[in-house]
């Protein structure tokens, strides 16, 4: 593989891996029950092979009761029947293996399912042998238990008991109380998101030890990492302290006792040394990390502390945030290069970036920051996919990114399916808000539109499926589709594979020390990556309208080659909308 040629001093193969994230649910169905599967996955693996990417990470595929679309697992140790069985997982690994990529798996042990063993036996009784592996608590003293038509339910869950009596005020990821009350012992169990999706006490030894022992058994099963989910949320502070009131008032942010807790750089340096040490293979270990701060991501990242090899911080894809994620405010591109930029240079010399536009949780890139529109949606995707994939880092591509595909036409909430979208509606039209604005916010944030099924050709449901789908396919796969994609040279398709094939041979575009320029300019995004004795010049157009080159730059990389472009032979004096150029210079 050509990766073994660039390695660097350090063996971490990953520097110049590109990864691509599979959404099994909306992969490719090969059953036709309309979801996505394992075997379907295995059918298009010669699809990502060609694309040139080196790594596949799953979204979860462990049996659950799929409350928030498998990020709620009963069975760590087994593939959910939706999914298949795990002989279809060991047929998808060994094929991906033959094919020289790798296969890391979702770890998501900040919580389980309300329905895993573990719980159900804690929940049994405050004498129950694993009651202290969940975070129970008594009702808050004053506060009225009982509740009568006082208690108000969070999303989808049975009554939450009444939410004054709950230990303390913090709110759920996906709204309501983050506390729900347990029938059986009238006690309160504690859950950042869904009411089923119980979190873990890592505090608890026998906790973390029963974590390591699966971890163990998937890697002996031949996986080559892992994703670890909200993995800087498991340590917290144990007097689990009141949060501050914002916004709404309903909920305290209760963030600043369970983002980065006291214990967690302990738990993940006895994680690695409990799982990973010994091994002889390198490993891909990436955390995503809601709110952690560079600080925390130099400390997480160094490689000398042996905690993970990167992390997925979410500065830049909440820039466009006014009150909510789902209060759409104009992104500014002098923000966003201010943020990519400290990353870029806060791990310059310790720790790596992880570098991504899209995930299952985030709406559609080319919507977001690009023009989806028939004119410059190709053009702005393949902008988008340069100036992120030559930023220095490990870059991710969610599934579908790769085509250019764009948010879905949500017609009413009846087609919203997603927990976190549900809840904020539910909150939101409660607290007055108009139910159309509302709506409005969920077809522009909401994590259904990274959901919508593959789109492999233009047939009736875009090749994903023979049956119905579980989501319905987004009306534009007629003309945005792999088929297509593959057939036409100028395709997002074959841009990206070219900004692959880049990256694995240009050693500057994987280990280059990085420089922003133009900082200042709200319309275009450009910087330099430096390498012994290469450079390279990236050059983007973020807006519609075409815009001058700076002279300076003109003058200065006027005569080196254009490596490159996604606007066919440049004018060296102007830039054209959403154009991106790659220059390089020896
Ligand atoms: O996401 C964590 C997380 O921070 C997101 O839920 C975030 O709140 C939001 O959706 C993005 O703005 C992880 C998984 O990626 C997500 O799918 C799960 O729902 C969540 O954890 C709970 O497991
Ligand atoms: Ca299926």
């Amino acid at each position: 593989m050509a990766l073994d040629g660039l390695r660097d001093a350090d063996d971490a193969w990953w520097k110049s891996a590109v990864v691509y994230q599979i959404y099994p649910r909306s992969f490719a169905d090969s059953n036709g029950d309309g979801i996505g599967d394992l075997a379907g996955i295995t059918a298009r693996l010669d699809y990502l092979m060609e694309l040139g990417v080196d790594v596949l990470w799953l979204s979860p595929v462990y049996p659950s009761p799929q409350d928030d679309n498998g990020y709620d697992i009963s069975d760590y140790r087994d593939i959910d029947p939706l999914f298949g069985t795990l002989a279809d997982f060991d047929r998808l690994l060994a094929s991906v293996h033959e094919r020289g990529m790798r296969l890391v798996m979702d770890l998501v042990v900040n919580h389980t399912s309300d329905e895993h063993p573990w719980f159900r036996e804690s929940r049994e009784g405050p004498n129950s042998a694993k009651r202290d592996w969940y975070w129970w608590r008594p009702a808050r003293k004053g506060g009225d238990a009982a509740g009568e038509g006082e208690g108000s339910e969070s999303a989808g869950s049975e009554s939450a008991g009444s939410e004054s009596a709950a230990p303390n005020n913090w709110g759920s990821f996906f709204s309501g109380s983050a506390w729900q009350q347990d029938g059986a012992s009238g006690e309160y169990y504690l859950h950042l998101f869904s009411p089923k999706q119980p979190d873990l006490n890592w505090e608890n030894p026998q906790v973390r030890q029963a974590v390591y022992a699966l971890m163990r058994w998937w890697l002996d099963r031949g996986v080559d990492g892992f994703r670890m989910d909200v993995i800087n949320l498991i340590s917290k502070d144990p007097d689990l302290p009141d949060g501050a009131l914002h916004g709404d008032g309903l909920y305290g942010d209760g963030s600043p006792y369970y983002i980065c807790g006291p214990r967690v750089h302990e738990y993940l340096r006895e994680m690695h040394r409990e799982v990973f040490a010994g091994r002889p293979e390198r490993l891909l270990t990436v955390g995503e990390m809601p709110g952690v701060t560079l600080e925390h991501a130099r400390l997480f990242t160094d490689p000398a502390r042996g905690e993970v090899d990167m992390v997925f911080q979410f500065e830049h894809v909440g820039l466009d945030f006014g009150r909510s994620k789902f209060d759409v405010r104009p992104l500014r591109l002098t923000d966003l290069k201010a943020s990519l930029g400290r990353w870029q240079t806060g791990l310059a010399e310790v720790g790596w970036n992880s570098l991504y536009w899209n995930n299952h949780d985030q709406p559609r890139i080319v919507s977001r920051f690009g023009d989806d529109g028939p004119e410059y949606r190709v053009r702005s995707a393949t902008m988008l996919g340069t100036v992120l994939h030559l930023h220095r880092g490990t870059p991710y591509v969610y599934q579908g990114e790769e085509l250019g595909m764009t948010n879905a036409p949500f017609a009413s909430i009846e087609d919203v399916h997603d927990i976190e979208a549900l809840g904020h509606y539910t909150q939101a039209v409660r607290a007055g808000e108009d139910p159309a604005r509302v709506l409005d916010g969920l077809r522009a944030r909401g994590r259904d539109n990274a959901r919508t099924p593959m789109q492999w050709d233009a047939s009736e449901h875009a090749g994903f499926t023979t049956g119905i789908p579980w989501l319905p396919i987004n009306p534009n796969h007629t003309t945005i589709n792999a088929a297509a994609a593959v057939a036409d040279p100028e395709s997002v398709y074959h841009h990206y594979r070219r900004l692959i094939a880049l990256r694995h041979s240009e050693p500057a575009l994987v280990h280059g020390d990085f420089t922003m320029l133009l900082a200042d300019d709200e319309r275009l995004y450009a910087f330099t990556r430096r390498y012994r004795d290469t450079t390279f010049l990236v050059l983007a157009n973020f807006t519609g309208e075409a815009v001058p080159v700076p002279v300076d730059l003109v003058a200065e990389w006027a005569d080196a080659p254009l490596v490159l472009g996604n606007a066919g032979p440049i004018d060296a004096k102007v830039v054209r909308p959403w154009e991106a150029r790659v220059h390089r210079r020896v």
